[in-house]
């Protein structure tokens, strides 16, 4: 029997397994090529897998929910429509999605290294967990060993190594140990325990689904490793939303996409990053990276309740045509879960719309490794003191907040506020005669 070995692919460079979410197949079927088998999950991305041949479902490997490391096999199709054949006569192809990646940072929760949940900002390989769940390794002891795989990774001749060094500390006499200094420890990522909660008779209890567990590790995460500040501005938009009313429709019908206000943000966010480096940055332990692309990432509210991060690549690069047509794109298929997973990759600096919910002002949590992200408050009529001439004048004028949270190890306040304030006068200088 001919058959094709269907195997977990590689979802992103650094990305090692996979969760196998749905099965649209079962062993039997009969598929065509572009047939949906199944979903997988990373920590990144969901991502549906279609078939690369016809065939027939001979075996399924493993079931729905199970972790499963990037090249295992994961269904046998037979070619020929035999369903039972010997190994010996099986001439195997497997197939793998290819994608590309940024460094990902991995929840090690599930290598039960330990019972509390911690957060980690290295990946461990399936393998070097289980090594250390087999022989105990605690959390802290794993994130202290040094990796000489690529970017400082843990691999198994380390995680071997240091048990080995560990046995044969144990085996020495107390006097001998205490001679010898601790190495020392490197800085870890510990999550208070949170105080226990009482589920009373009428109360309901629901169930975080992967996606919300991962959401909820990151915010944290974040919150731990960047000492966030936030400041807010207040910009007076009136002449851009009077340029959007005007051109709204002449915009559709000319390029076939509705503009918001949305890409105008990310047009003056991307002029403004440009200028200020320091904020399109990342730090690696004692170093700041400067990124030479502005990625720009805006976060959208999926139907699920969930949230991604769907990226503008050198949005510094697009005019206004190009950012509302990216943009939309990518809305739009975040919103059908369409996106490619390098869709959210790279992302350098992140923007929420909180108007999109009428908010007019927020503290957004910074989307790592970035250092810096904007909240959009809801444009709204206000009254404001203008002054003219012949003095000063009440007049009705659209305005909206603009707050960002940003890193404060490395930018301080008055970085912060002149790139905020930079943002606002870039939507205030709007030209309102700028042609569509
Ligand atoms: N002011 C006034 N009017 C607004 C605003 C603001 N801020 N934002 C949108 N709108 C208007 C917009 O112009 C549209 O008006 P019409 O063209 O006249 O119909 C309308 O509201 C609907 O806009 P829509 O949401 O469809 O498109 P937009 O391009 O503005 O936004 C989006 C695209 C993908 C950002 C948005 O649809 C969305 O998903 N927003 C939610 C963002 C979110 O969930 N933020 C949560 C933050 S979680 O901070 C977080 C990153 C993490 C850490």
């Amino acid at each position: 029997m001919a058959s094709f070995n269907i195997v977990m692919p590689k979802l992103g460079e650094s990305i090692q397994e996979g969760t196998i979410t749905k099965w649209f197949v079962k062993e039997g079927d009969t598929i065509e090529e572009d047939d949906m088998l199944f979903e997988v999950a990373t920590d990144k991305v969901d991502s549906e897998i279609p078939s690369p041949v016809d065939g027939v479902i001979t075996k399924i490997n493993y079931p729905e929910d199970s972790l499963v490391a990037v090249g295992e096999v994961l269904a046998v199709v037979s070619l020929d429509g035999e369903v039972e054949a010997s190994e010996t006569e099986t001439e195997s192809k497997e197939v793998a999605a290819k994608t590309e990646d940024t460094p990902v940072k991995a929840d090690i929760t599930d290598a039960s290294v330990d019972d509390s949940r911690k957060l980690s900002n290295r990946f461990y390989s399936p393998l070097v967990k289980t090594i250390a769940k087999e022989e105990n390794v605690s959390f802290d002891e794993l994130e202290s060993i040094e990796g000489s795989g690529v970017g400082g990774r843990v691999q198994k001749k380390d995680i071997m190594a240091y048990l080995e060094s560990r046995d044969s500390s144990a085996a020495q006499p107390a006097a001998m140990k205490e001679s010898k200094p601790a190495a020392p420890a490197a800085p870890v990522l510990e999550k208070k325990s949170a105080p226990p909660v009482s589920v009373g008779a009428g109360d309901t209890v629901v169930e975080m689904d992967r996606v919300r567990k991962l959401i909820a590790d990151h915010m944290v995460m974040s919150k731990q490793v960047s000492p966030h500040v936030t400041s807010v501005v207040e910009a007076d938009v009136t002449e851009l939303v009077l340029w959007r009313n005007k051109n709204k429709e002449a915009f559709q019908k000319k390029y076939g996409d509705k503009i918001t206000f949305m890409p105008i943000f990310t047009e003056a966010v991307a002029a403004a990053l440009a200028e200020f480096p320091m904020v399109n940055s990342s730090v690696d332990g004692d170093k700041i990276i400067l990124k030479k692309d502005i990625n720009v990432g805006i976060a959208v509210a999926k139907p699920d309740g969930n949230l991604i991060v769907p990226v503008i690549k050198n949005a510094e690069q697009r005019n206004l045509v190009g950012l509302t047509k990216e943009l939309n794109r990518l809305a739009d298929a975040a919103r059908n879960n369409k996106l490619d997973p390098a869709e959210i990759q790279g992302g350098t600096f992140t923007i929420t719309n909180f108007g999109s919910f009428g908010n007019i002002i927020g503290t957004p949590i910074i989307n790592q490794p970035q250092v810096a992200i904007l909240a959009t408050g809801i444009i709204e009529k206000k009254p404001a003191v203008l002054e003219t001439p012949s003095g000063d004048v009440i007049a009705i004028r659209h305005k909206m907040y603009l707050s960002l949270s940003y890193d404060h190890r490395i930018v301080d306040g008055a970085l912060g506020g002149a790139f905020l304030r930079r943002i606002a006068d870039y939507l205030e200088q709007f030209d309102t005669n700028r042609a569509i």
